[in-house]
């Protein structure tokens, strides 16, 4: 079975805690309850993980290129500033999906840009925690097409 790595930036940790109105009232444990049961409807083997430390965030990316692992992130504000993050997705060997709880084209204007965008296949924002599901099928539709 095909191993997904989910990874999470930083304040994700706190999801359900602050600003519902925002992220929604989901904790991030139920989020990974939710994608592991779509995962095995999928074949797919979820691994979720979150940090608030960028050094262990690359340290997950550069370890899903070495085991060829598609990844869905949610890179939180690293998104918009990290070009050591952006650098590391570059060296995938495997589909790559970001991935937003809110749709951060309609917020701040610091939220429009993405440094990651570009090296990714593509990116889900806006739906809440539905956002991951939905990558998680992107994902599936992804190694289909590539065997
Ligand atoms: O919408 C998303 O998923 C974001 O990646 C969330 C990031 C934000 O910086 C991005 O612009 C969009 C922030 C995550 C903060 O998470 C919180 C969780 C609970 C309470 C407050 C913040």
């Amino acid at each position: 079975m095909t191993t997904v790595l989910i990874l999470n930036g930083p304040n994700l940790g706190r999801l359900g805690s602050r600003e519902p109105e925002i992220y929604g009232s989901a904790t991030l444990a139920d989020i990974e309850a939710a994608c592991k049961d779509l995962g095995a409807q999928l074949g797919l083997q979820v691994d979720l993980r979150q940090t608030d430390d960028e050094a262990e965030l690359i340290g997950w990316v550069h370890e899903a290129a070495d085991r060829r692992l598609p990844v869905i992130i949610n890179p939180a504000a690293f998104t918009h500033y990290s070009y050591a993050l952006r650098d590391a997705l570059a060296m995938r060997t495997a589909p790559l999906v970001e991935v937003h709880l809110s749709n951060p084209a309609a917020r701040e204007s610091f939220r429009h840009a993405s440094v990651v965008s570009a090296v990714a296949d593509g990116t889900i924002a806006g739906f809440g925690p539905g956002s991951y599901e939905l990558a998680l099928r992107a994902v599936a539709r992804l190694i289909e097409a590539a065997t």
